[in-house]
């Protein structure tokens, strides 16, 4: 595989996801999802912005699926509503809510798209929030069980590559904080770090209970994954000693222990419960076998990585931080890493001893400066360099025999990106706000290339 080529059914896609791209939040019986609600709140989201209206893809779907198809784009991945599905997150369908997916699959299908569903993306039912505390109560796992075997049971003639849930992190850890308004939705206060890893473990039992009511209701064989955004260890040389460094330090790093562990391996990492100790969650006798479900592929969203070197004295290595200068794109954590690519992956495969599963980079791209030229264009050179570096690490672990089997870039526009609102820019096409008028930046044309070339250009 040389000059960068990719092999030839290797599946180049865009994603997105509801909240912060749909708009039409009271429209076809949709109710209020967390996010509306919190960005609702004077000073929680930047600007005041929040997801009403975002880049109006309910109505625009035709036209964004027509760019998608002319830039060569054959995968997308997309999330669905819940509250659009199921206003009240439980009980009846909401007939407009199946209706609009249905149009938008279809329209997908006549472009030649491939659809990739994710069932959740962090935009909670509120109604869910105001009867039980959602993800505080293990509740939420039925509910979120019974609406993915509705979605399958309606769109699966449809869709056959399914995403349980996005981040975990994001709207359990970030979600629920202690002593002060966390910046994520719902944003509740809880008494203890024991609380928020609760809230996590019901999410991961959501995701089990939901891969086996999705088998349940596929009529068709289908591919399940989960999404996820553990952060990779990346040796600060690759010497035996720190990648074995990175190794170790891979189940302690941020929630990677206990999220992506127990989800691919069936146990919490016992050193991360161990430095939990009264902290850690409740697990029920039979929750990690309902959580370790069989899975077809395994989402990992990219971004960046923490660095990490051996050390002499216990425990053997040391995260490292980023010094002052460290490049980084436009967000306070966006450190450019492009080798995080190639640890993820591999680390899934012989960290977590699981190389017979396969990988998508269901995620990975970066917000920057973008600006509209007098002339029309948006000259993104700092994302092209982003996204360039990333896939070549993609590239360096399909030559080792890692089973990376497709890239989905984040994101197919400019949308909402929560706590900052519209003040950053992921997309690779531009969204004018104001008149919702859409411009392919660079990046785009850059990547309709590489779709063309099978290979990064
Ligand atoms: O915009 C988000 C997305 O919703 C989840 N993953 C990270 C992206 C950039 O912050």
């Amino acid at each position: 595989m040389s000059s960068y080529s990719f092999p030839a059914d290797f599946i180049w896609g865009a994603a997105t996801a509801a909240y912060q791209i749909e708009g039409a939040a009271a429209t076809g019986g949709r109710k209020p999802s967390v996010w509306d609600t919190f960005s609702a709140q004077p000073g929680r989201v930047l600007n005041n912005d929040t997801g009403a209206v975002a880049c109006d893809h309910y109505n625009r779907y035709a036209s964004d699926i027509k760019l998608m198809a002319e830039l060569g784009i054959r995968h997308y991945r997309f999330s669905l509503s819940w509250p659009r599905i199921l206003p009240d997150g439980r009980g009846a369908a909401n007939q407009p809510g199946l209706d609009f997916y249905k149009r938008l699959v279809d329209c997908l299908h006549q472009h030649g798209i491939t659809p990739h569903a994710t069932l959740f993306h962090w935009d909670s039912p509120q109604a869910l929030e105001n009867l039980y505390g959602s993800w505080r109560s293990r509740e939420i796992a039925k509910d979120f069980s019974d609406y993915a075997g509705l979605v399958v049971r309606e769109l699966g003639d449809r869709i056959t590559h399914w995403m349980t849930i996005n981040e975990i992190f994001c709207f359990t850890h970030i979600g629920y904080g202690i002593g002060q308004v966390p910046i994520h939705a719902p944003g509740t206060i809880v008494s203890s770090a024991k609380e928020v890893w609760q809230t996590s473990h019901h999410a991961l039992l959501a995701h089990g209970m939901a891969c086996q009511a999705i088998r349940a209701a596929s009529l068709v064989p289908c591919s399940i994954a989960l999404v996820d955004n553990f952060v990779p260890t990346v040796p600060i040389a690759e010497t035996p000693e720190h990648i074995a460094a990175a190794q170790t330090a891979f189940h302690l790093n941020g929630t990677n222990g206990g999220i992506a562990e127990p989800a691919l391996t069936g146990q919490y990492s016992p050193a991360l419960l161990k430095q939990l100790g009264a902290d850690a969650p409740d697990i029920q006798d039979g929750d990690l076998k309902i959580i370790h479900q069989p899975l077809d592929a395994f989402g990992f969203n990219n971004y960046s990585g923490t660095l990490v070197r051996a050390i002499d004295q216990a425990p053997g290595y040391e995260f490292l931080s980023f010094p002052k200068s460290y490049p980084k794109l436009h967000m306070p954590w966006l450190f450019f890493a492009p080798d995080s690519t190639y640890w993820g992956i591999r680390h899934i495969s012989e960290t977590l001893n699981r190389p017979d599963l396969p990988i998508f980079i269901t995620e990975n791209g970066c917000a920057a400066e973008d600006e509209l030229t007098t002339n029309g264009e948006v000259l993104d050179t700092d994302r092209i360099l982003f996204l360039q570096q990333y896939l070549r690490s993609a590239h360096r672990a399909i030559c080792e025999g890692y089973p990376l089997k497709g890239y989905f870039v984040w994101s197919l526009l400019d949308n909402f990106e929560w706590a900052w609102g519209y003040d950053r820019r992921f997309g690779i096409t531009y969204i004018d706000y104001a008149t919702q008028q859409r411009v392919p930046k660079s990046s785009a044309h850059w990547y309709a290339e590489c779709i063309r070339q099978n290979r990064v250009v």
